[in-house]
């Protein structure tokens, strides 16, 4: 394979990391705000379960711990299309500058799927401390892009 075969098949795989925004067949913004905030309280039912198991608040289920983890990595690139252009108005905690830092907000949405695969990684290899890293720096991306584009 050449050098720009490479240099391509790397863009592609990298663009696809995230869900193309662009693709999506909502009716308005509501029906949009809705779909990312089921895929965002699903994510969040399952890390706050996963926080529970690893600080011994609920028995620790290996295989549950791993199920949750495959889950959060399946949700993690599906609330993106929900942020249709002009979303922020609605009944939402987006702010506006999501469509205003584009390039940011796709930046952290990636950060973070790429801390769910290694936290899949780590709940698959079984090792308590490889898992609670990978946790702590996936709730860490949570929070970065929160911090930026969510209204408290
Ligand atoms: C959660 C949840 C979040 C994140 C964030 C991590 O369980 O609902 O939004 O973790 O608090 O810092």
């Amino acid at each position: 394979m050449s050098n720009n075969m490479k240099k391509t098949l790397l863009l592609v795989t990298a663009g696809l990391l995230s869900t193309n925004v662009l693709a999506s067949n909502f009716d308005d913004n509501q029906e949009a705000i809705e779909y990312r905030k089921d895929v965002f309280g699903l994510i969040a039912y399952n890390f706050s379960d996963m926080k529970a198991m690893l600080k011994g608040e609920k028995d620790f289920n290996q295989q549950l711990f791993e199920i949750r983890a495959n889950n959060i990595k399946a949700l993690s690139t599906m609330p993106w299309e929900g942020f249709i252009q002009g979303s922020d108005k609605g009944d939402t905690d987006a702010k506006a500058d999501i469509w205003a830092d584009g390039a940011e907000f796709k930046q952290k949405a990636q950060t973070f799927e790429q801390n769910v695969i290694k936290l899949v990684s780590a709940a698959q290899s079984g090792d308590k401390k490889a898992m609670k890293k990978s946790f702590g720096m996936t709730g860490r991306s949570c929070k970065s892009c929160h911090d930026d584009f969510k209204k408290d």
